[in-house]
């Protein structure tokens, strides 16, 4: 099997590279270990920065967004039994979507198979070959035979577990690694939202995220020990302990329960792969760097990631100017440090670390009491959540 370019991995990142290169008459082929329905089900992201929607919409998958999607001009910070609103056009004139991975890989799914696209599902990529030469290939198992797919460039859209990072040679690589002390647990539940926007909760039990999917549908996270087990949060443990941590004193606000549908454990990590590239190998998205959730920036980063190579790729194949692709890793990097510093503070302002001394926990009162005060506070913040301009 021969094509221009190899993507590994049909998430956000590879689906979404296939996309734009399309657009610019790039041919590519996305090998997916998994089938097609898992991919489309896997519970994920929720908020879409102002310029990956803005992206959407203006290659085309932007439509469902705006109809099924929500504008959110805003989040709560809610400490101390209190509530503050950020509000994001006021402080910089941006706003997020409310729009589910899952949707968004569904979008990219049926998009590239409607425009003739090749995605093979249950293609398992299990080598990256020739990756210093002008012929790499990619070795995978599908269908239970091996087969080779040669290409001019290969990209790793795999994934933290993904065979992509550790396919750049040992002595190039430098990694970066964060492990914190606690996980989220996060719920989807049939009940409707208790709120119009995201309400990001610090409280002294533990960290709290209300978030949604649409109208009925109610998307929740409480921090849990690291090494929990999701099976011993019955439903209304879960509950009972998501309302004590959105506690709101003077107010008769509810949370509002209803059926658990999916429950799981997602770990918290801060993790940098450089660099992005090597050869004829680029890494794109959660192959060469992880955020914690809190910040909303991991489906965000991955998407920025391919946008900037697409780009490259495109004057490549378009003008010969390789200067985007040069360019590439230290252009991602730059976004994606300032991602893993932003996804950072808004962790360790939101959590209790079990190994936090009570100077530790006034500190981050203090921090939320600036941003609930000061307006350049509360702007950096929105600036961050909303998504920084294209570097
Ligand atoms: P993905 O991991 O999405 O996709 C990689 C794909 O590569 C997968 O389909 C995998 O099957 C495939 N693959 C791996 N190895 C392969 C191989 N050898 N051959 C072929 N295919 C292979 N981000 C947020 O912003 N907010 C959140 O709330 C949030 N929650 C998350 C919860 C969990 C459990 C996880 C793991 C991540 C979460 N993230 C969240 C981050 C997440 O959204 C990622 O940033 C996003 O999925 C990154 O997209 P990709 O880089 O495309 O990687
Ligand atoms: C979600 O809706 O899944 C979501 C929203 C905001 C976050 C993390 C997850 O910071």
């Amino acid at each position: 099997m021969r094509t221009t370019v190899g993507i590994i991995g049909a998430g956000p990142a590879g689906l979404f590279l296939s996309h734009l290169l399309h657009q610019n008459g790039i041919e590519s082929v996305v090998l997916e270990r998994r089938d097609r329905a898992y991919c489309e089900r896997r519970q994920r992201a929720g908020v879409v920065e102002h310029g990956v929607a803005e992206a959407l919409r203006d290659t085309g998958l932007g439509e469902r967004m705006d109809r099924e999607g929500f504008r959110h001009d805003g989040i709560e910070l809610r400490f101390d039994g209190r509530g503050h609103r950020i509000d994001f056009p006021d402080l910089t004139g941006r706003h997020v979507m409310i729009w589910a991975q899952t949707e968004i890989v569904k979008d990219l799914i049926a998009r590239r198979l409607a425009d003739g696209g090749r995605i093979v599902f249950e293609a398992e990529a299990t080598g990256i070959e020739g990756i210093e030469s002008d012929r790499p290939r990619i070795r995978f198992a599908s269908g239970g035979a091996e087969d080779v797919l040669e290409c001019d460039y290969v990209v790793a859209c795999d994934g933290f577990h993904g065979i992509g990072r550790t396919s750049l040679p040992e002595e190039v690589v430098r990694t970066y690694d964060k492990v914190y002390p606690f996980a989220w647990l996060g719920i989807l539940a049939d009940v409707p939202p208790s709120c119009d926007e995201l309400i990001y909760a610090r409280h002294e039990r533990g960290f709290a995220l209300h978030s949604m999917r649409s109208e009925t549908v109610s998307r929740l996270y409480l921090q849990v020990p690291a090494d929990t087990d999701p099976a011993d949060w019955s439903d209304d443990r879960i509950w009972s302990e998501l309302a004590a941590r959105f506690e709101l004193r003077e107010s008769d606000w509810k949370l509002g329960t209803g059926p658990i549908t999916d429950k799981s454990l997602t770990p918290m990590r801060s993790f940098v792969t450089e660099p992005m590239r090597h050869g004829r190998l680029f890494l794109a998205g959660d192959a060469a760097h992880i955020v914690p959730p809190t910040g909303a920036k991991g489906l965000n980063l991955a998407m920025r990631d391919v946008m900037l190579l697409a780009e490259g790729l495109r004057s490549w194949y378009g003008t010969g100017d390789g200067a985007g692709l040069d360019a590439y890793s230290d252009t991602a990097l730059r976004r994606v440090w300032r991602a893993e510093h932003f996804s950072y503070w808004m962790t360790s302002l939101l959590h209790i670390d079990p190994a936090a001394t009570p100077f530790d926990k006034r500190l981050q009162q203090s921090y939320l009491e600036h941003i609930a005060a000061c307006r350049p506070a509360a702007a950096q913040l929105a600036e961050n959540y909303t998504g920084l301009p294209a570097v």
